[in-house]
């Protein structure tokens, strides 16, 4: 046995964080795929790896010095199942499996159950940044217990992404803390997209900017409080042109978008956890509709407003400004309903998150990757148990700041008829958990009237019910337990 951690699974991600790992002083790296070819293929094309190939379960094992550490790097769902299958087979007690493919938390937490049962240690890890992230430095997301944390986390620290001078990784929770983390990444990197492509929308079709020019506004906007890694390649495709016709390629680009699950995902747990994560919903509805052609067809006539949309020459660069802002004020929600979705999960499955350290390890190696998320950090490094992020005040203040032009853009947006669903909920969010009273309270009255749900008063404690179908006094409800 010669090599202190293993890579099961060399496609693409699996064969770029070996050379990661390889790649960082001290490794040696077992590799195993199981169709032979990948594995033939990376020792051929990079020998100055030093990988240790093994072309079966018991070679691999063999070829780990003890306690033996194997990162799964394949495709989600059953395939994983199998190779953990195999893999308890031939490891042992102490020894360390960890997947780091897309995982679904729940799956997480039933593998690491029951591979425990072995003595052998399961670890969920969520892995972000993609094929460029899992060579030059992914952000991790590793669950598990704490005694895997102590053989697991100098190996990840040393392949992790490095954000001011930290390390992209932390041990985020038990069993299936960490894909549930990496679950809502995902989720608020589906409304940061959304957000973004709202804003270039309204741009395009209000002033009628060219997409290079917005390019440029994009580029600009990078250099301040909206820097990050999607502002920064949308500018850089909203720049490229296609190389056949000459047009902007996102011109040509079918305007259908695409998704893996992650992000649906994340909303079926909000759901479940009674968290609104609206502005993540309004994201992933927003590619659904998108990619329904038929259905956009059949409404391709309905009418629209009378009047185009067009901002006034003189009024183009304050109504950009408007944008940005509301832009800011919208992912400002987004980020602040997604760790609320990590508190509530971190609530119902036991896990001690701690969220500040979160924010930390999304500064590098991942898409959300943002300034922004420093103050994230500073907000919970302030007041560890903040109950709702965007009330803290940095974001208060940006918040308030941003507000009026926020609105003016919903209103612009829905008057011209232009689609703007992550803008327009988000705004809705923050007016209603800022709201002094709500509309909730007829909700109440209703549910009570249908279905005696009762109801609480402001007035008086206890629960309460009015005989809507007798004389409509109000009785005090017998508490059900
Ligand atoms: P794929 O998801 O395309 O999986 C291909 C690999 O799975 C191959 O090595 C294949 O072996 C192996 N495999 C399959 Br399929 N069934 C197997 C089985 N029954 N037993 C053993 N091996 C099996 O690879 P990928 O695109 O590199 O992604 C790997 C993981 O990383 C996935 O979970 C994916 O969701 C995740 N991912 C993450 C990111 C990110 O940004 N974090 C990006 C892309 C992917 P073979 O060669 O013998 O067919």
């Amino acid at each position: 046995a010669s090599a202190n951690i293993g890579v099961v699974g060399l496609a693409v991600m699996g064969s770029n964080l070996a050379r990661n790992l390889a790649s960082r002083e001290g490794n040696t790296v077992a590799v195993y795929n199981r169709s032979r070819e990948k594995t033939d293929e990376l020792i051929a094309e990079h020998p100055e790896a030093g990988f240790v190939p093994a072309f079966g379960y018991r070679e691999f094992a063999d070829s780990l010095t003890t306690p033996r550490t194997a990162i799964i790097m394949v495709k989600a769902g059953a395939p994983t199942d199998a190779v953990i299958d195999s893999l308890v087979e031939v490891f042992e007690p102490g020894d360390i499996i960890v997947d780091g493919g897309n995982a679904y938390f729940p799956d997480t937490i039933r593998r690491e159950k029951a591979v425990r049962e072995s003595g052998i240690n399961f670890v969920g890890a969520g892995i972000s940044g993609g094929e460029e992230g899992a060579l030059n430095g992914p952000s991790i997301m590793p669950g598990g217990s704490d005694e895997s944390w102590v053989t697991l986390g100098p190996i990840l620290r040393s392949i992790a992404a490095v954000a001011e001078g930290e390390p992209c990784v932390t041990h985020v929770g038990h069993d299936g803390a960490g894909h549930f983390v990496k679950m809502v990444h995902n989720g608020i990197e589906y409304a940061d997209m959304q957000l973004i492509a709202e804003a270039y929308d309204l741009i395009r079709r209000g002033t009628g900017k060219s997409p290079a020019e917005i390019a440029d506004v994009f580029a600009e906007w990078n250099q301040g409080e909206l820097e990050s890694y999607l502002i920064e390649i949308t500018a850089e495709v909203l720049r490229q042109n296609d190389a056949e016709t000459g047009l902007p390629l996102v011109d040509v680009i079918l305007d259908q978008a695409g998704a893996k699950g992650t992000g649906a995902w994340t909303v079926q747990t909000a759901l479940s956890l009674g968290v609104p994560v609206s502005g993540i919903a309004e994201a992933t509805f927003a590619r659904s509709l998108s990619s329904h052609p038929e259905q956009r067809e059949a409404a391709a006539d309905l009418p629209g407003p009378d009047e185009g949309f067009a901002v006034a020459a003189g009024d183009v660069d304050a109504f950009i400004e408007d944008v940005r802002l509301a832009l800011y004020a919208s992912k400002i929600v987004a980020y602040s309903q997604g760790f609320d979705e990590i508190r509530a999960g971190a609530t119902e499955y036991g896990w001690n998150i701690d969220l500040g350290a979160i924010s930390k390890i999304w500064r590098g190696g991942c898409i959300i990757r943002a300034q922004f998320l420093n103050r994230i950090a500073d907000a919970y490094a302030e007041t560890p148990d903040l109950p709702l992020l965007m009330a803290a005040p940095y974001f208060a203040e940006a918040l308030g700041r941003g507000q009026a032009a926020w609105r003016r853009v919903v209103v612009a947006a829905a008057e011209a008829g232009i689609p703007s669903p992550a803008f327009g909920s988000s705004l809705s969010y923050y007016d209603g958990i800022r709201a002094d009273r709500l509309p909730a309270a007829l909700v109440q009255g209703q549910r009570d009237f249908f279905g005696a749900h009762t109801y609480k008063r402001v007035d008086k404690d206890g629960t309460f019910h009015t005989l809507w179908s007798g004389d409509r006094t109000e009785i005090e409800a017998v508490d059900a337990h």
